[in-house]
């Protein structure tokens, strides 16, 4: 238990410290998204969102490394006051109810039944419309907070008090995706990715690792 601590700490730590770090000059509203290179192969590039610069993505093993580098630590339950998207997502869907088997068991409904709580309603169903899977009540289980998602738009989340399950929030809709599997970083740059041309690509400056 106690490493997490020191997670959290070096988060917030990195939080009050962003106002510090000089931005590169890039477009607000390109700050943490993906970005696909339509003239060219596709290729994928991610605006890290705290200072502005763009990062390679490669192919899915890469560009699920690349993104869970950039992880921010979240609490349980601070995460709990962010809603999730939902994308089409590979990987095995034992009870076939829409939710990959990763994802119930970060989320913590049954991957066996395809209605974990029994109230009618399926667990895709529920968590599409804001519902708790487990139980009644909303989802996320904590009010949704605007301002903490603002600050977390377009970045990397870990789940620190967890397994280290990593979630992309989307500086589009403020939902937060979930990252299972490099298959499913792959999924996010095709289904959230922005096209750009190689003229206002070159306009963000290139980060490197
Ligand atoms: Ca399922
Ligand atoms: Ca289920
Ligand atoms: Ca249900």
């Amino acid at each position: 238990m106690k490493h997490y601590y020191k997670y959290i700490l070096i988060t917030l730590l990195a939080v009050m410290a962003l106002p510090l770090f000089v931005l590169a000059d890039t477009r607000e509203e390109l700050l943490g998204r993906i970005l696909i290179q339509v003239e060219k192969n596709g290729e994928a590039w991610y605006v890290n969102p705290d200072n502005g610069l763009r990062y390679f993505m490669g192919r899915p093993y890469d560009a699920f490394q690349l993104m869970r580098g950039f992880g921010l630590g979240i609490t349980n339950e601070n995460l709990n006051k962010i809603p999730i998207g939902l994308i089409a997502q590979s990987g095995d869907d034992t009870d076939k109810d829409g939710l990959v088997d990763l994802l119930e068991e970060a989320i913590k409904s049954n991957k066996l039944k395809i209605d974990s709580d029994g109230d009618g309603y399926n667990d895709k169903e529920e968590v599409l419309n804001g519902y708790n899977p487990n139980g009644a009540g909303k989802f996320p289980l904590m009010p949704v907070d605007q301002d903490l998602i603002n600050r977390l738009k377009g970045n990397i989340l870990l789940q620190v008090e967890d397994q280290g399950q990593a979630w992309y929030v989307s500086p589009v809709n403020g939902q937060r995706y979930f990252l299972g599997r490099p298959v499913h970083a792959f999924e996010i740059m095709r289904g959230l990715g922005l096209g750009i041309t190689d003229k206002d690509l070159a306009n963000i400056e290139a980060g490197s690792l």
